[in-house]
């Protein structure tokens, strides 16, 4: 597959070393990896991603499983799937889960007295994890009630925008890195300052961007949580 940089490409086939090594990078596809407890619909919310149209979408082993480790949160956006409030494990997971390019689903929110309740238990989820979570219904058996999935297919594209940035972002330090150590410079500095490069910079700034705004949304939803659970009577 190729990288999208047909500069770099080229430079790569000559030069090899850390220029092929990035572009390699730059070329795989983004990974979606659907998470979950067993049973909570990952099957369904990854039929749903696929028919969406993402590429690479994989369902992992089941977290909590008796018996088995954890599967590694490893995905370039991970899509960690609840089927309610979650639970210990969940909250674990979720808090280990990578920033900016994890989303939480509450699915089977068909099964929610109304579609009210879902959207609070995914606020909640939200708000307890500081991880972006929305209602779903994954597997539609009525298909004029809201699902959600239109929200939950912008959520995961965005999320995927995100891990994309980053990884041109990545790129560009590790050719810059190059550039300043080694035998190559003139090449990798040449590129650097290519149209090309440019835009790969600008691709990168959306991953600063968001980065800053999403520390700034965590801060303040677990300062909101932590106000809440405190003025709780228990
Ligand atoms: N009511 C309802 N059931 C669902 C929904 N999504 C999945 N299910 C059902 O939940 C069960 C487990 O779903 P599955 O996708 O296989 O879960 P997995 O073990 O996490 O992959 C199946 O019987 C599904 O039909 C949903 O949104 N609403
Ligand atoms: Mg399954």
């Amino acid at each position: 597959m190729e990288s999208g940089c047909e500069l770099l490409d080229r430079i790569a086939a000559d030069i090899g070393g850390t220029a092929l090594q990035v572009s390699v990078q730059l070329s795989e596809p983004i990974r979606i990896q659907v998470v979950g407890r067993a049973g909570v619909g990952r099957s369904a919310v990854a039929d749903v991603l696929l028919r969406a149209g993402f590429g690479t979408v994989t369902e992992s082993s089941a977290v909590d499983a008796p018996g088995l480790a954890d599967p590694d949160l490893d995905g370039d956006v991970v899509v960690y799937v609840l089927s309610g409030a979650p639970r210990t494990p969940d909250v674990e997971a979720l808090q280990r889960a990578p920033h900016g390019t994890t989303v939480a689903l509450v699915n089977k929110a068909d099964l929610q007295p109304e579609w009210a309740s879902a959207m609070r238990v995914a606020a909640e989820t939200e708000a307890e994890t500081g991880v972006r979570a929305l209602p779903i219904v994954g597997a539609q058996s009525r298909p004029e009630a809201p699902d959600g999935q239109d929200d939950v297919i912008a959520a995961v594209a965005a999320a995927e925008r995100v891990a994309r940035a980053r990884r041109c972002r990545a790129a560009l330090a590790t050719l810059a890195e190059a550039a300043a150590r080694g035998p190559d410079r003139d090449v990798l500095e040449g590129y650097l300052r290519s149209d090309e490069a440019v835009r790969l910079a600008s691709q990168a700034v959306d991953a600063f961007g968001d980065g800053a705004a999403d520390r700034r949304r965590l801060a303040l939803l677990r300062r909101r949580w932590r106000v809440r659970t405190s003025t709780d009577v228990r």
